[in-house]
């Protein structure tokens, strides 16, 4: 018999088709414009041999091998939910007695899945808050430092989350929009808590069709659509500061900045421009000067920054151009350069970030709230900027400088990851199992067999979505979507927030955790809160009943275009914004105040300390960029037929201009060491001309397949980028991801590579039936 179900993911809704309590396809939401390919790869994830069939302890766990024995070697060893249960009760209570509440890391980063009553972060932070508290990690991998600078500069993270100046804007006002890192197509697949429609595509098409002109200033080519018809220009990573600088210096030069909108709406921009003209400090910011750094030509920089200051332009950067060192620097020069432009707050123009880093961004559509999950309160006061993991388990008991603050960094006993995978998402994953190995205890919830749940010591599996009914919904999308419960539970698997509420009874706070409510009590409850707060916003929508037997509610898209900062612009005073001097802040004096000399008062080029210009590129000459993968999101969906069928020999991509490969003797499809002083990773050689000749690039998300499983030096055999990303802070303002700072070598692969063993069960461990 075949059921066909309302569901919904990161990647798209859809409508999940049962044969014999099987997910057999996911067939794309009738309304989507344009879906996406990830919903193939389903069925295989959901019922393959990567799903965690029921709860596993660590051999060495069970033995009392305890802070410092080394994680994913060993053998698990399958147990019976009751006693699962009270080990992990036993433990927790007895870590919070030992060492307090700080010592249990819980921040549990990660996208978890689609659904905001189920999401497995939301109800770890939820049960460990009310346990007495835990050590949250602050802001995210996506823009860390984007989002601690900008508050500083426009009073505001909207810059980024949106909502932005929307595409219809763009549409009719924009000429020329400069796209620093492009405005990949990958990225939109996906939205963070489920897309109802990918709309991304046709309102490119529309701008292109009323004459927008794209500019792609990035390594990669394939940063754009072809439909967009852009220039290209091949920019070296890490330098685009430098660029935006000379084209400042452009402007000033010819005298073309717009002197009302800097003396109205900006603080500090004579600073700016002092450093830019070379009076601050002896350097002028000249195209010649950019070149030399960024290999674009000074005659194109002029040309770009010329044209800029003559029509309507759109300045934007993806998130990842501050995933790298001094990665503030960048976002905050392109700020400064949209003020010199005059164009912020003015339909069309100014600024925003992420048009091309998901999709949604730029989405005409009501800013109605989206259903919020169940509550959490955490009153342990513990936290760090979330990518500075490894130093927390490295330096207990020190400080670590962030955005004018001294963390005091806690003792860490237990570990707990639900709904993240810290072996996907961290830099350097040698050094972090190394830090990871001095837990007590790593407690992790799963669906599947990922790198996370291979390295920890108590496995918790975790029911997908499809197991479970749910509400879809995500602040960038038009629609609420009903999640249908599909199939049955996959072999032992539990609900994340079942697991908990047994933890919180053993720990005797059940009816405090469920608030007495069942599954079907909550979403009732939520969806209820949510159609309240859209009435107040003068928005009817159905009653539950309806909304679960339709699918889905549609909130209209609105009638005008949305521009961003537009009161601002046409009176500042009126409505300031929320820096300190109510406008943007070209200089900062509280960023100055806090005397990092990485991140002076305002935006400065840095030179990074893996780029290609260093010292360090004589010894691995290549820059190696980790992007967004387009055949899975992050890590989910790797054990899928569309990941695979893109990989080379089994190992994930590495894209290398054709001159370097024929510098090195190397062949498109042959299976390459990428290597430097961090470690070494298998992967499949990509040759293309897409690329600018220096640079490689390989997308995040191949599970890591360490060659010795348990060893923190061994080279990977799949093909994951963050073995070799160098874990350093941005700068101590944001202390975001550096991933994209990243220098390698890359040569033959000596002899034949070993099979990959990652997406099956590891050792001691049975698949699903
Ligand atoms: N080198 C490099 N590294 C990067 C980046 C980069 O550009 N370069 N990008 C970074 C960015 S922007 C991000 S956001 C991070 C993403 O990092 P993560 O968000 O940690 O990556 P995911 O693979 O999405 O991890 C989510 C995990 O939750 C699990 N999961 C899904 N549903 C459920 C559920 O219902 N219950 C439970 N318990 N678990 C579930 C999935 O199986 C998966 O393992 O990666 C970062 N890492
Ligand atoms: N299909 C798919 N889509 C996704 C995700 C996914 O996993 N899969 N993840 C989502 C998440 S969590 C996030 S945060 C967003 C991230 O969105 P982004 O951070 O914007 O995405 P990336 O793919 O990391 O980077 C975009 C492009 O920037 C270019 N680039 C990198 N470094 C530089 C540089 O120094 N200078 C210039 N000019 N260009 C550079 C690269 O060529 C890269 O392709 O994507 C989201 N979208
Ligand atoms: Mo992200």
């Amino acid at each position: 018999m075949t059921e066909i179900k309302p569901h919904g993911s990161h990647w798209g809704s859809f409508e999940a088709v049962v044969e014999n309590g099987r997910l057999v396809e996911a067939r794309p939401f009738a309304r989507d414009p344009f879906p996406g390919s990830l919903l193939q790869s389903m069925p295989e994830a959901v019922h393959g041999k990567a799903r965690i069939d029921r709860p596993y302890v660590r051999a060495g766990w069970l033995r009392g091998e305890r802070r410092g024995s080394s994680r994913g070697g060993d053998d698990f060893v399958a147990v019976e939910w009751d006693r699962v249960i009270r080990l992990v009760a036993e433990e927790s209570a007895r870590v919070r007695a030992e060492h307090g509440h700080a010592s249990i890391l819980g921040g549990s980063y990660g996208w978890s899945s689609a659904g905001r009553y189920h999401h497995a972060r939301t109800q770890l932070h939820r049960y460990l808050g009310m346990g007495g508290g835990f050590t949250a990690q602050v802001t995210n991998y996506s823009y860390g430092a984007g989002m601690t600078l900008m508050p500083h500069v426009l009073g505001t993270n909207e810059v980024i989350q949106g909502p932005v100046t929307d595409w219809g804007s763009i549409r009719k006002h924009t000429k020329l929009m400069l796209c620093f890192g492009g405005l990949p197509l990958k990225n939109g697949l996906v939205t963070s808590g489920g897309a109802g429609g990918h709309e991304y595509v046709p309102l490119m098409k529309a701008a292109v069709a009323a004459g927008v002109r794209f500019v792609n200033i990035s390594p990669f080519k394939g940063d754009v659509g072809d439909f967009l018809g852009a220039e290209w220009v091949p920019i070296r990573p890490n330098t685009d500061a430098a660029m935006m600088f000379a084209m400042a210096h452009v402007v000033i030069s010819a005298g073309r900045e717009d002197a009302d909108f800097l003396a109205r709406c900006t603080v500090g921009w004579d600073r700016f421009r002092d450093y830019v003209m070379g009076a601050a400090d002896g350097v002028a910011k000249t195209p010649e000067w950019a070149e030399a750094i960024t290999e674009v030509p000074a005659a194109t920089i002029r040309r770009l920054a010329m044209e800029a200051a003559g029509a309507p332009t759109m300045c934007t950067a993806t998130w990842s151009i501050q995933r790298a060192e001094h990665g503030e620097q960048p976002w905050w020069a392109l700020t400064a350069f949209a003020a010199l432009l005059g164009g912020i707050g003015k339909p069309g123009q100014g600024i925003a970030f992420g048009y091309g880093s998901m999709n949604g961004m730029g989405t005409p559509r009501h800013e109605v709230p989206s259903v919020a999950g169940p509550a959490v309160r955490n009153t342990c006061g513990a936290y760090i900027p979330v990518a500075r993991v490894t130093e927390l388990l490295e330096r207990p008991g020190e400080i670590l400088q962030y955005n004018g603050r001294d963390l005091l960094l806690p003792d860490i006993r237990l570990i707990w990851w639900a709904g993240g995978n810290p072996f996907h998402h961290h830099q350097d994953l040698g050094r972090l199992l190394r830090a990871w190995n001095r837990a007590d205890t790593v407690v992790v919830q799963e669906p599947w067999w990922t790198s996370v749940a291979r390295h920890a010591d108590i496995v918790l599996p975790a029911t997908t979505t499809l197991e479970r009914n749910d509400i879809g919904s995500a602040s960038r999308d038009r629609y609420v979507r009903a999640m249908h419960q599909a199939i049955p539970p996959v072999g032992q698997a539990r609900n994340d927030v079942d697991i908990l509420a047994d933890l919180a009874d053993a720990a005797g706070f059940r009816a405090q955790f469920t608030e007495q409510r069942d599954e079907g009590a909550w979403l009732r409850h939520l969806y209820g809160r949510w159609r309240q707060a859209c009435a107040a916003q003068g928005i009817e929508v159905p009653d539950f009943e309806r909304f679960w037997a339709e699918g889905f509610v549609e909130i209209p898209a609105p009638e005008q275009d949305y521009v961003q900062f537009a009161e601002f612009a046409a009176d500042p005073e009126a409505n300031p914004l929320n820096t300190p001097s109510g406008k943007v802040e070209i200089f900062s004096e509280t960023i100055s105040s806090f005397g990092y000399a990485e991140t002076p008062g305002h935006a400065v080029w840095m030179e990074p300390t893996e780029y290609l210009g260093s010292p360090l590129a004589q010894t691995f000459p290549l820059h190696m960029l980790s992007f967004q993968p387009s055949t899975r999101l992050h890590g989910q969906l790797d054990s899928g037929p569309v990941a695979a069928a893109d990989k080379i020999q089994g190992r994930e991509p590495i894209r290398m201009h054709p001159d370097d490969a024929a510098a090195r003797g190397l062949v498109d499809g042959q299976v390459v060491r990428v290597f430097n002083a961090r470690g070494a990773v298998a992967a499949g050689l990509r040759v293309t001309a897409d690329i600018r000749p220096g640079v490689v690039a390989m997308a995040t998300g191949a599970w890591w397949n360490p060659a010795t499983p348990g060893a923190t030096d061994a080279a990977c055999i799949h093909g994951n980028a963050n073995v070799l990303t160098a874990d350093i802070g941005t700068s101590r303002l944001g202390q975001g991801s550096a991933a994209q700072s990243c220098l390698v070598q890359i040569e033959a692969w000596p002899g034949e590579a070993p099979p990959v063993t990652v997406h099956v069960p590891p050792a001691g461990a049975t698949a699903v039936p």
